[in-house]
C-alpha cells in the first residue's frame, strides 16, 4: 500500500477536510443478497484443468487422442538410457477407450536403469513432505523370460534419484495388462521443478524385452484428500474466496471443434481407463480426468453449487439439424439425471450411485449451451425451444439459462435467466456500474457469467493483443471491476451470480491474458482482481441496504450490505480514478466504534506477476467507527469496511 498511514487515519476522522461525497445509508433492506452472487466460471483453457486445478502430474499420461507413430504422440515423454520408445495401437489395448499404448524396447546391449521419463506439466513439484501415488499398466510379450524389478522414480535435473519404489515382476506371468501401484516418498525437496517421473528396468535383466505401458498416473496429496482430486494450492486459492458457485464445463470447451468432439458427460465418469479424452476447443487434448463427478465433488468440497452447462447442438465445426436433435436432448437429460436423478428410475442416476454417490448432488441452474449469440439463428429456430421445452418438462424444479444477448433475439419460450458476457476496458466497467439499474424488474434474472477488464485499448479486446492488453490484471482494471461489482450488488435482486473469466492460467503455457489466478508447477500467483473477487465474495452479506447513489458518471462507487446473522455491515468502496476521495457515511443505526477495513490499492498499472507476486495485496486496518465517519478511498483502490451492529 502506497498510503501514508497517518494522513490516511486523520482523513478518516474527517475533522479537517470537507468530504467529496456524503452517503446516507437506509436501515431497511431492499432485497436479500443471493448466496450465489460471487463465484467462478471454469473450463479447461490454458491448462486450467489438466496441468492446473486437476492434480495429475503427468502430461499425456494415457496417449489419448494422439496419432500412433508420430513424435507428437510422445509429448512430455523421453527415453531413458537408450530405450526405444513409440506410441502404438497394434497391441490389444488396456481398454476400448484407450487404444494407444507406449511400446518400450530395451536394447540387447543395455545396462543400468533403462526405460521412459515424463517431464510433467512444465515441471514436476517434488516435496519431501508429500507422498505420491504412482501407477500404470504394463504387459510383457508371451514367451518373456524377464524376472526382475520394475522401478518408478522421481528424478532431479542433475540425475539424482529423489524417490524410488520397485515391484518384482515375472514377464511370463504378466502377459496380460497388469496394474503397477506404489507410493513414492521423496528423501528431500527438489531445488526446482525440472524433475521427471521415470519407469525403468535394470538393462541387463530386461535386455531384448519389449514392454507395453498404458494409463500412467502420478498424484501428489490432493485438496481434501480426494482420490483423483484437485491440486491443493490452486483449489485452496479458489475456496478461500468462499465462492457461491462453479460454472462448468464451459465456455467454448463445452462445444467441441466438431460435433463428435463435444464434451460428452458419460465419457468423463467412471474408471480413468474408460475415459477416451477429447481434443478440447482450445487446441490441446483434455484427459477428462477432471470429469463430471470430479467437478461435482470439488463443488461440494469447496462449499459451492453448480451452474452446469449442457451441450445444445452447436460445435465450432457444425450444428445439429432440427430433425436430428432428439438424441442430444436425451444426452442432456441423462447428464442432469446423473447429477440429481433417482437411481431406481434412471440409468444415469444408477451409474452415479454405482460410483459411490447414491444421493443426488445439489443443482438449481442449468445453462443451455454457451455463447449462442455466435449461433443465434438455430438457437432461435429450434435449439433453445427443443432443449428448454424438454428439459423443463423433465425437471420442472430447475432454472434454465439462455446464452444469447438479452432479449435479442426474442426467444420462445421467453428465458427467465440469461448468461451475459463482457470483456472490456477498465473505464467501460466504471461507466457501466449502473447498467442493471436500468433493467425492468419483470422476473427475468441475470448471470454475469464472464467479465474482466482486459485492455486499456478498446480496439484490442478480441483481436491480436496490441497496445493496452494486460499480461496480468492491473490495479486500474481491478478497481474498475470493483466499481462494476458494487452495481452487481445493488442489482442483486435481478443479478443472481457473477464471475470473472478466465479463472486459471498456467503461466508456463498460455495465450490469453489476463487471468484471475496464475500458477506454475510449484507456485500460485494471486492477481489484484483475485483480491477484489475475494473481498467482495467473503463480505457479500445477506441483505442489501439502499444508500445515497454514487454518481453514475463518476469514478467512485460504493454499496452497503448487512448480515443480521453475524451483526455485521459491509461497506464496499471502489475508487477507479487517479484522485483520492473522501466519503462521509451516515448510518441510521448504532455500530461499535471498532471497525476494520481491508484496502487494496496500487499504482494505475500495478500488477502481481510471477516475478513480483505481492506487489499489491490487501492491507487490513482497524478504525474508529460510529454512526457517522469519513473514509478516504485512495486512488485506484477497492476497500471493504466492516462494522459491527449492536
Ligand atoms: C429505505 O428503503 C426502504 C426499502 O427500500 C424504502 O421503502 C424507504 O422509503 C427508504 N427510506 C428512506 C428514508 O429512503
Ligand atoms: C491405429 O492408428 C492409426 C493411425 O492413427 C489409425 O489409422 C488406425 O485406425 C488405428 N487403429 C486402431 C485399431 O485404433
Ligand atoms: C526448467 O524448466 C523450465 C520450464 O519448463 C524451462 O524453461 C527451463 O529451461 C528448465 N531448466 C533447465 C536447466 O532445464
Ligand atoms: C493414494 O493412494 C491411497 C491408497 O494407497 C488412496 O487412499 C488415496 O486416495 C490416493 N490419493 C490420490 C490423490 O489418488
Ligand atoms: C455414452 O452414452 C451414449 C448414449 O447416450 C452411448 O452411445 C455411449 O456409448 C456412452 N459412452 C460411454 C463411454 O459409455
Ligand atoms: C422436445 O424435443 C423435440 C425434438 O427432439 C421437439 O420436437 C419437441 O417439441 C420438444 N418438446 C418440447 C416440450 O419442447
Ligand atoms: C423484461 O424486460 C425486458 C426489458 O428490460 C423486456 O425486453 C422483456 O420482454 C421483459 N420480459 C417479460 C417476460 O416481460
Ligand atoms: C476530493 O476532494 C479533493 C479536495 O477538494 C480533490 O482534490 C479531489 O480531486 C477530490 N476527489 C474526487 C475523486 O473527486
Ligand atoms: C493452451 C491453451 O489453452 N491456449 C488457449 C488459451 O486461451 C486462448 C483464448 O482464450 C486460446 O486462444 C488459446 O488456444
Amino acid at each position: 500500500m502506497r498510503l501514508q498511514l497517518p494522513i490516511f487515519l486523520s482523513a478518516l476522522v474527517g475533522t479537517t477536510l470537507a468530504a467529496n461525497f456524503t452517503v446516507v445509508v437506509n436501515g431497511t433492506a431492499s432485497h436479500p443478497v443471493p448466496e450465489t452472487l460471487f463465484g467462478y466460471m471454469f473450463e479447461d483453457i490454458n491448462f486450467s484443468g489438466d496441468g492446473g486445478l486437476y492434480a495429475e502430474m503427468l502430461m499425456n499420461r494415457a496417449f489419448q487422442q494422439v496419432v500412433p507413430g508420430t513424435s507428437s504422440a510422445l509429448q512430455a515423454w523421453s527415453a531413458v538410457n537408450g530405450a526405444e520408445i513409440s506410441v502404438v495401437n497394434s497391441t490389444s489395448p488396456v481398454s476400448s477407450a484407450l487404444p494407444n499404448s507406449l511400446e518400450v524396447t530395451i536394447p540387447s546391449t543395455a545396462s543400468g536403469a533403462v526405460g521412459v521419463a515424463n517431464s510433467g506439466y512444465f515441471g514436476i513439484n517434488v516435496q519431501e513432505s508429500w507422498t505420491y501415488n504412482a501407477s500404470f499398466f504394463f504387459k510383457f510379450p508371451s514367451g518373456s523370460k524377464f524376472n526382475g524389478k520394475v522401478t518408478a522414480s522421481l528424478v532431479g535435473l542433475d540425475g539424482s534419484t529423489l524417490a524410488s519404489s520397485s515391484v518384482d515382476v515375472r514377464g511370463a506371468s504378466s502377459t496380460k495388462w497388469t496394474e503397477f501401484f506404489v507410493h513414492l516418498k521423496p528423501s528431500k525437496t527438489a531445488p526446482n521443478t525440472n524433475n521427471t517421473f521415470t519407469v525403468t528396468f535394470d538393462g541387463k535383466e530386461a535386455a531384448g524385452e519389449t514392454i507395453h505401458f498404458a494409463m500412467f498416473s502420478l498424484f501428489p496429496p490432493t485438496f481434501k484428500g480426494r482420490a483423483n482430486g484437485m491440486r491443493m494450492d490452486v483449489a485452496q486459492a479458489l475456496a478461500d474466496t468462499k465462492p457461491g458457485f462453479w460454472r462448468f464445463p464451459g465456455g467454448n470447451n463445452l462445444e467441441g471443434q466438431t460435433i463428435p468432439q463435444r464434451w460428452i458427460w458419460n465419457n468423463t465418469v467412471g474408471p480413468l481407463v474408460d475415459r477416451p479424452g477429447r481434443l478440447g476447443d482450445w487446441g490441446y487434448i483434455n484427459t477428462d480426468g477432471l470429469g463430471l463427478k470430479d467437478y461435482l465433488d470439488f463443488i461440494v468440497d469447496a462449499g459451492m453449487q453448480p451452474i452446469m452447462a449442457v451441450w445444445a447442438g452447436y460445435s465450432f465445426g457444425g450444428t445439429v439439424d432440427a430433425a436430428d436433435i432428439g438424441p442430444y436432448v436425451q444426452e442432456a437429460i441423462d447428464q442432469i439425471n446423473f447429477v440429481i436423478g433417482d437411481p431406481s428410475k434412471s440409468a444415469a442416476a444408477a451409474l452415479r450411485a454405482s460410483l459411490g454417490h447414491p444421493e443426488p448432488y445439489e443443482l438449481h441452474y442449468v445453462e443451455i449451451g454457451n455463447e449462442d449469440f455466435f449461433a443465434t439463428d438455430t438457437y432461435l429456430d429450434y435449439r433453445w425451444a427443443d432443449f428448454v421445452g424438454n428439459l423443463s418438462a423433465a425437471f420442472p424444479q430447475l432454472n434454465f439459462l439462455a446464452t444469447t444477448m438479452t432479449f435479442d433475439p426474442v426467444l420462445t419460450p421467453g428465458p427467465k435467466f440469461y448468461d451475459v458476457h463482457v470483456y472490456n476496458t477498465p473505464s467501460w466497467f466504471v461507466e457501466n456500474a449502473f447498467v442493471y439499474d436500468g433493467f425492468e424488474r419483470n422476473g427475468t434474472k441475470y448471470f454475469e457469467g464472464e467479465y474482466a477488464a482486459i485492455s486499456t485499448n478498446a480496439n484490442d479486446l478480441f483481436g491480436t493483443p496490441a497496445d493496452g492488453r494486460f499480461n496480468f490484471p492491473e490495479m486500474q482494471g481491478s478497481a474498475g471491476e470493483a466499481a462494476f461489482m458494487t452495481g452487481l450488488e445493488r442489482n442483486s435482486d435481478i443479478v443472481f451470480a457473477a464471475s470473472y473469466a478466465p479463472t486459471l492460467q498456467n503461466v508456463a503455457n498460455f495465450q490469453w491474458t489476463p487471468n484471475l489466478i496464475g500458477y506454475d508447477a510449484e507456485n500460485v500467483f494471486l492477481s489484484t482482481s483475485y483480491y477484489v473477487q475475494k473481498m467482495f465474495s467473503i463480505n457479500k452479506g445477506e441483505e442489501y441496504l439502499p444508500s445515497t447513489l454514487p454518481d453514475a458518471t463518476g469514478v467512485v462507487h460504493w454499496s452497503v450490505v448487512r448480515s443480521p446473522s453475524t451483526k455485521q455491515v459491509f461497506i464496499k468502496v471502489a475508487n477507479a480514478g487517479a484522485d483520492a476521495a473522501s466519503i462521509a457515511f451516515a448510518l441510521p443505526f448504532v455500530v461499535s466504534t471498532e471497525g476494520s477495513m481491508e484496502v487494496l490499492t496500487g499504482a494505475m498499472g500495478a500488477s502481481n506477476t510471477p516475478q513480483a507476486p505481492n506487489t499489491v495485496v490487501p492491507k487490513t486496518l482497524n478504525f474508529k467507527a460510529g454512526k457517522s465517519f469519513t473514509f478516504d478511498a485512495p486512488a485506484f483502490s477497492a476497500s471493504v469496511l466492516t462494522l459491527k451492529t449492536e
